[in-house]
């Protein structure tokens, strides 16, 4: 990979959308105070901010760093599970709302605070039963149901790492995860709902338990009802267990630094990488910035969409808002079952008022048309959330718009996996947003966009997004691999110990960010290097276009050449479709269209349409393997594919394309 200085950036997004008065008046934060506070002396300010826990023991330390190895709120005694429900039921919120549910076939339940309170202690003592000790860890792969929040509560109530498998995964991905964390018992359900049909989860989950030596117990939830097997001695079922189990169980007071989970993440190849988060700093982390970027009243609705199965569902479906005593929503299924308007069926069904979700499912509702939002009544809502990938300005003023209702502003929150938290982002009172831009680090956060060497770019540049000081949810390690967590995000500016977070970023003039897309991803076309992420988002802004994945293909002269995937719109498609248009006369005009906004030098030597793009499970673009159809190579790991039939299509078409 090119290691050059700065990522040139060309694209401009100049329009402003100030916080509506009536929301300023209301919001937890109100003044850019907390900024200079938190800047004077951050361990003071994350101190304070702990305050909001209920601890056993106080801490003597907030930090020990011993780079790259953190240590938050030494000494200090908490338990997770105790803070998002027993602190709870001696106030009125004990039968207040903690979990609204909606599977996908239209079922729905509400648990109480209280209602959490019994399942999670019973299941602690499920767990304990089947022998189930502090530290030991415990896999999960289970649909988006309430028992998925209810067991990983009471591992957190025992003191049991999880380790939390997307129901999405595949048989082996379960096998390879369950072994790296050397797994005791596993947790998963008959099957899940997904548009109208069964993922068969304990059928995977039978499959990967031939070859996961560790698991002694497999525990199974009933939601699907279909046929399965259960191995005797091994298998259990989850509400014959419950049966038994006696409601209390005392809340373990564990050390600050226990680990509270593991969640893996894909790394660029081969192993996943198994990323270790402890309990008060992560518990901190996540509790201060639900409570600041989402602005969260005790009369909300909440709703995330993403999957429990990711970092954004752990610390913001489950952790996050129940800590604050919050209504959290969790959602079984598609976006799109049995019609394109689940969502706000959804938003209307149970009143909505936070609604955070991902770029990739803004672009899916845009394609779908805004018939399907208009339809319903979304006046409930008051603020809206993006994560996971750079939102384009064209999709963000859609979202702000036909879901908005132009009256809610819209936080683009960055962070990853590893931060365990929200670094970037907009606080919504306060911040004047740019459509596209994250905005600036929360308080306490230090970042900075670098070059090659380390040293700081100018405004306006692009360059290397880093984190410069540690902060509380942050990563502690790679499970059982320090060496890996050392060179994957430490070493990269050698002489400093700095974060490297992957991401290229540039910074411009009001010291906003603006996300890049992965620096692995970047295009260097004759000594410029562009981001994927600008040229995409002019393309998108191009009325035809539905969404873009733009790569660098081998180029004999100019190094590498910009090639653009792309899926068009309904009515564009149609147009191609009935020969209103060519082939040759969309592709000309998106050409043109990139060379307008951005440059002669963006402007793409190939433009080529397809139905879908690749993309992970979690919705991002997974332009590497364009990059090898484009190339002609071999497709590399395709395991973490949302649909592998996507682009094993792809490359077909694209091999036999005229051209
Ligand atoms: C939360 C999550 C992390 C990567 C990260 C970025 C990209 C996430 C944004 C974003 C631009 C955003 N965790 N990313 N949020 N890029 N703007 N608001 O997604 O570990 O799965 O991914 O996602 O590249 O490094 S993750």
């Amino acid at each position: 990979m090119a290691r050059e200085a700065t990522i040139n950036t060309l694209l401009e997004e100049e329009r402003i959308f100030h916080p509506p008065e009536d929301f300023v008046k209301q919001a937890n934060v109100n003044s850019q105070e907390l900024y200079a506070e938190a800047k004077a002396n951050p361990r003071l300010y994350w101190g304070m901010q702990a305050e909001r826990l209920d601890w056993f023991q106080k801490w003597d330390k907030v930090l020990e760093w011993n780079p790259p190895f953190a240590k938050w709120f030494v000494n200090g005694k908490l338990n997770v599970s105790y803070n998002c429900i027993d602190r709870h039921l001696c106030t009125w919120r004990r039968n207040k709302a903690a979990i609204i549910f909606e599977g996908e076939p239209g079922d729905s339940r509400v648990l109480t605070y209280w209602d959490l309170y019994r399942e999670v202690t019973q299941f602690a003592n499920v767990l304990k039963g089947l022998g189930v000790r502090t530290g030991d860890r415990v896999a999960i792969y289970l649909p988006m149901i309430p028992e998925l929040a209810i067991t990983m509560l009471a591992c957190a109530r025992i003191g049991a790492p999880h380790s939390i498998v997307f129901g999405g995964f595949s048989a082996e991905a379960l096998r390879d995860r369950i072994n790296d964390a050397g797994a005791k018992v596993l947790i998963t359900a008959d099957g899940g709902w997904r548009r109208g049909k069964v993922v068969p989860l304990k059928k995977n989950a039978d499959a990967a338990m031939t070859q996961t030596p560790t698991i002694e117990k497999a525990i199974v939830v009933r939601r699907t009802n279909q046929e399965i097997d259960m191995k005797q001695d091994r298998d259990v079922w989850y509400h014959e267990l419950m049966a038994k189990a006696p409601l209390g169980c005392p809340a373990e007071e564990l050390d600050s630094e226990h680990m509270l989970f593991i969640l893996y993440t894909s790394g660029t190849t081969g192993k996943p990488k198994g990323v270790v988060h402890t309990t008060g700093g992560y518990l901190v982390g996540i509790s201060t910035t639900h409570a600041m970027v989402f602005d969260v009243k005790d009369s909300d609705v909440y709703w995330c969409t993403a999957d429990i199965g990711w970092i954004t569902g752990h610390s913001y479906v489950v952790y996050g808002p129940l800590a604050n005593g919050a209504t959290t929503l969790i959602y079984e299924g598609a976006p799109d079952w049995p019609e394109p308007d689940r969502f706000w069926e959804i938003i209307e069904k149970f009143g909505v008022t936070i609604f955070y979700t991902a770029p990739t499912a803004i672009r899916a509702f845009m394609k779908w048309g805004r018939k399907w939002p208009s339809g319903r009544n979304l006046s409930t809502l008051r603020l809206l959330g993006t994560v996971g990938e750079p939102i384009n300005p064209e999709a963000w003023v859609w979202y702000y718009q036909n879901i908005g209702g132009s009256r809610c502003p819209i936080v683009d929150t960055w962070w990853q996996t590893e931060t365990g938290m929200i670094m970037i982002s907009p606080l919504p009172g306060i911040t004047p947003l740019k459509p596209g831009s994250a905005t600036v680090p929360l308080p306490g956060i230090d970042a900075d966009v670098v070059d090659a060497a380390g040293n700081p770019v100018p405004l306006g540049q692009g360059g290397f997004l880093v984190l410069k000081e540690p902060w509380p949810a942050m990563l502690r390690t790679i499970y059982g691999d320090d060496r890996r967590y050392i060179d994957t995000y430490w070493t990269r500016f050698p002489g400093k110990w700095t974060y490297f977070a992957g991401d290229g970023a540039k910074r411009d003039y009001h010291n906003y960010y603006w996300m890049l897309g992965r620096v692995d991803d970047v295009i260097n076309v004759a000594g410029h290097r562009l981001s994927t992420m600008e040229i995409e988002s002019s393309l998108v802004d191009h009325p035809s276009v539905a969404e873009s994945a733009v790569i660098g293909k081998n180029h004999e002269l100019k190094g590498q050449a910009v090639a653009a995937f792309v899926t068009l719109k309904a009515r564009a498609f149609s147009e191609l479709k009935s020969a209103k248009k060519s082939f040759k006369e969309i592709e000309g005009e998106l050409k043109a269209h990139v060379a307008k906004k951005i440059g002669a030098i963006a402007r793409p030597d190939d433009v080529f349409l397809t139905a879908e793009l690749p993309k992970t499970r979690s919705g991002k673009i997974m332009r590497r393997l364009l990059r090898d159809i484009a190339e002609g190579r071999i497709l590399g790991d395709t395991t973490t594919l949302a649909d592998p039939a996507v682009i094993a299509d792809l490359k077909q078409k694209y091999e036999s394309r005229e051209s």
